[in-house]
């Protein structure tokens, strides 16, 4: 099998830094494109997968979701790509022949979910090796590689004038928050909505509600250097939970007449689920699970919460259909309707992506941007 070599920084196991190391990448099989990676953002998930709580996490493993890249090779059978195209992996595909992409009420296409979880391509195997061992892919992308290999319904083909420094976050983190909000919930004009978790997701949630024109935006964190920027893009007021003797979904009730129209869980923490459920009004109300909870947890509420008409739902890369939907929100961006600078706190080259890592668990970072 003809293989290159490529960089890539390599999860060897839970817990571990991840190690810079040249790596083998077979050539892209049928159906298969190589992608030469140009930038790639770190999300939360990375760092959960990272961290051994991720069910469906496999090592050792080329981690990153997150990426904007240019096709330098193609496989047999692929046509709606070739060499130059200016692309985004989708760690959710679109190859819209399965029973889900068919039916037009999701964007979760199953057409390579099951070998993606596995870490492996579609036929089963891996690209990725060293010294003849095989490295797992990553959500379908493996993006903290300098080149990789992914199947060709899982691109976006995207503007090749589009900044691929800043659009790689459009590979997750701002679409799945902006996504969730226009998709998901279909937040309307004067709604009230909040926000738990001011991440590279919130923020983007933020994004999404303004544009939606909603009325009230209540952005909710512990760590309030997030709130400067919350304001920036929208923000209306700001909640600091550990400054209250009550829970803060009475907090958020009470100030709302009732609770809010909507809320968005963006932190992954099953406590905060609830309390983003129980702070929407009763008989209309409805949470937003977009945050990726551990191994184990499960959320919990009284059924009356639902009885009395909340409704709680969830939300995976803001219900997008990737290779048909993502290439309008990078031609938006261009337009100028959204920012992505505000995101990017800060920029590394690969060798220092545990620092990467550190900015987020420090929560001094809303996104760093690998450039390869
Ligand atoms: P992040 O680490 O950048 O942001 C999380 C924010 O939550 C931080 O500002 C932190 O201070 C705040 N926070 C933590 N605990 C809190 C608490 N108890 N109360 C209030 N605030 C708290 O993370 P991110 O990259 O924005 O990702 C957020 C979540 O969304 C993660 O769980 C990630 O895995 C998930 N995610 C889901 C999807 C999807 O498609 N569903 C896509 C991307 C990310
Ligand atoms: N492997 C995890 C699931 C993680 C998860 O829910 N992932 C989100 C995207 S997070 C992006 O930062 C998602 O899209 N889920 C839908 C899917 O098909 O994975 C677990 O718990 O097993
Ligand atoms: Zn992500």
């Amino acid at each position: 099998m003809p293989t290159m070599k490529t960089r890539a920084a390599v999860a060897w196991g839970p817990g571990k830094p991840l190690s810079i190391e040249e790596v083998d990448l077979e050539l892209p099989k049928k159906g298969e494109v190589l992608v030469r990676i140009v930038a790639t953002g770190v999300c939360h998930t990375d760092a959960y997968t990272l961290s051994g709580d991720d069910p469906e996490g496999v090592f050792p493993a080329i981690l990153g979701h997150e990426g904007a890249g240019i096709v330098e090779a193609i496989g047999e059978g692929v046509t709606s790509l070739t060499v130059g195209d200016h692309v985004i992996p989708l760690y959710t595909a679109e190859c819209r022949e399965c029973k889900f992409c068919k039916s037009g009420k999701t964007n979760l296409c199953q057409a390579v979910r099951a070998t993606q979880g596995k870490g492996l391509m579609p036929d089963g195997t891996s690209r990725f090796s060293k010294d003849g061992k095989p490295i797992y892919h990553y959500m379908g992308c493996s993006t903290f590689a300098e080149h990789t290999v992914v199947p060709e319904i899982s691109l976006a083909k995207i503007d090749p004038k589009a900044p691929l420094e800043k659009v790689c976050l459009l590979g997750c983190g701002v679409t799945t928050g902006m996504g969730a909000v226009h998709n998901t919930a279909k937040v309307k004009q004067g709604d009230t909505v909040a926000v738990f978790g001011l991440g590279g997701i919130g923020l983007a949630v933020i994004i999404g509600a303004v544009q939606a024109k909603a009325g009230r935006i209540i952005a909710v964190d512990l760590n309030e250097d997030k709130f400067a920027i919350a304001k920036k893009l929208g923000a209306t007021d700001f909640l600091n939970p550990s400054k209250f003797d009550k829970p803060i979904q009475e907090v958020i009730v009470e100030m709302t007449d009732g609770g809010v129209d909507f809320s968005f869980e963006c932190i992954g923490n099953v406590k905060v689920m609830r309390a983003a459920l129980e702070c929407c009004h009763k008989g209309w109300g409805e949470s937003v699970i977009i945050g990726v909870a551990g191994a184990g947890q499960e959320i919990s509420t009284r059924p009356f919460q639902l009885v009395t008409g909340r409704v709680w739902r969830g939300s995976a890369f803001g219900g997008v259909r990737g290779r048909t939907e993502l290439p309008g929100y990078v031609n938006r961006f261009m337009n100028d309707e959204f920012e992505l600078d505000t995101f990017i706190t800060h920029t590394m080259p690969l060798e220092q992506i545990n620092e990467a890592f550190d900015l987020m668990h420090e929560g001094k970072s809303i996104r760093s941007v690998i450039h390869y």
